[in-house]
């Protein structure tokens, strides 16, 4: 018989491509959206909308979420729905604690009554340590020469996001040590792709230089879209691209590497808490200079204005993961490289505006 899946937050990012990986791996596949107005709000899964059951929810609302859960007894729950931007969890901090960390508690606490067997799934993220690393030193210099997280290093979260991840991190270890729930969290780090939100940096910066590429090769010709708060205009003929603090460092991966893990810890035996990484640590200036040369740009300095209200009251500046327990335990490692996913999301973004300049084009014949 098919295992029964359900994927809340299944219209996001990393809700696509898992989706799409658990209808290869032949699951009846669930998705959980909430209500809206906007018909866009479903455009990352619209090629695989006939193959998912498209489930009405909300994860704030505890009733909505016993009821589906007592209704499907699903075998797997990745609970991937979030108010997932750590800036606007400062503007509103408030609804941010209550999808992030009572939406969590819905689900574990309708499992437990419920359905019991249900395999759960949390997102978790690296925005959990905050501040904190673990450092290797050089034994006879005393010298640090690595610093890096994993499942060990202690946890001081920098925003009401992370303070709402970490309230539903540890309610996931204590129905599994209490309750004997099959629920683990994956302590996932930065990972981006073609279909990462628009107010993402990354997505930000590679959504520009789409702009701008399409902008120069039809010699101004094609006029750019962009939401007005994120760009800046003086006498340029093109407008330049805002930013906040790009000296902070990110292990940014491939988040169709990383669906890959949320199965496969799903699978184990026991549940359990992983770290998934690419081990690997860039500033935001190195993801500009990256893009930038993608277009055989050099210098980005001229494209950018630094507008501090893209600061953040409190500042993640260093994440570099370790995910030996991951690669041992599961198997896992990532695949898509540094270098690969900048240049994947920059043609995209390039591509992506050809297409829409194209249709509109033929609208008007
Ligand atoms: P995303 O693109 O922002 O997707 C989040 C999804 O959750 C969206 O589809 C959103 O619906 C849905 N959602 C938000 N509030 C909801 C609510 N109250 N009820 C039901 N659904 C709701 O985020 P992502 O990058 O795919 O991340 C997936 C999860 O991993 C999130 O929990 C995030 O916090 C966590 N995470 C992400 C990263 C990363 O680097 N991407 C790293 C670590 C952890 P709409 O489409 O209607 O907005
Ligand atoms: O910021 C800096 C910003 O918003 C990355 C989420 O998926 O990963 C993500 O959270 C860095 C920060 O991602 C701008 O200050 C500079 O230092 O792309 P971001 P994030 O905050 O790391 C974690 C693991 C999650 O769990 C989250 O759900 O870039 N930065 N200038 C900027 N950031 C944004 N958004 N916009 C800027 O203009």
């Amino acid at each position: 018989m098919k295992k029964k899946a359900l994927v809340t937050g299944v219209a996001g990012q990393d809700g696509s491509y898992l989706a799409e990986l658990l209808l290869e791996k032949g699951y009846e596949v669930h998705g959980l959206v909430r209500r809206t107005s906007n018909e866009n709000a479903t455009y990352r899964i619209d090629h695989i909308k006939d193959r998912i059951n498209l489930i009405e929810g909300e994860v704030s609302d505890s009733g909505s979420v016993y009821s589906i859960v007592e209704e499907y007894k699903f075998d797997e729950i990745y609970n991937l729905a979030a108010q997932s931007h750590v800036g606007t969890s400062f503007k509103q901090p408030d609804y941010t604690m209550q999808v992030d960390a009572l939406g969590p508690l819905h689900f574990l606490e309708a499992i437990r009554r419920y359905s019991p067997k249900t395999r759960f799934y949390q997102a978790s993220t690296s925005e959990l340590f905050g501040k904190n690393f673990t450092e290797v030193r050089e034994a006879w210099e005393d010298m640090v020469v690595d610093r890096y997280q994993d499942e060990n290093t202690e946890f001081m979260p920098q925003s009401p996001y992370a303070v709402a991840k970490l309230a539903a991190h540890n309610l996931v270890r204590i129905y599994r040590e209490g309750y004997g729930l099959h629920a683990g969290c994956g302590i996932l780090f930065n990972h981006e792709s073609e279909r990462r939100g628009e107010n993402f940096v990354t997505r930000k910066i590679t959504k520009w230089l789409g702009e701008y590429k399409v902008w120069a090769e039809t010699h101004g010709v094609v006029n750019p879209t962009f939401s007005e708060d994120y760009i800046h205009y003086e006498n340029e003929s093109f407008p330049k691209l805002r930013l906040g603090n790009i000296k902070a460092c990110r292990d940014w991966g491939h988040a169709q590497d990383y669906v890959e893990a949320m199965w496969l810890m799903t699978q184990q035996d026991s549940a359990d808490d992983y770290v998934i990484s690419t081990g690997e640590t860039y500033s935001v200036h190195d993801f500009l200079t990256e893009a930038f040369n993608v277009i055989s740009i050099s210098d980005y300095d001229q494209y950018i204005v630094i507008d501090p209200k893209f600061y953040r009251p409190a500042e993640v500046e260093y994440l570099k993961g370790r995910s030996d327990k991951a690669k041992e335990v599961l198997g896992w490692s990532p695949k898509i490289s540094f270098k690969e996913l900048v240049k994947r999301m920059v043609w995209s973004d390039i591509n992506g505006k050809k297409e829409k300049v194209h249709k509109l084009q033929k609208e008007e014949l």
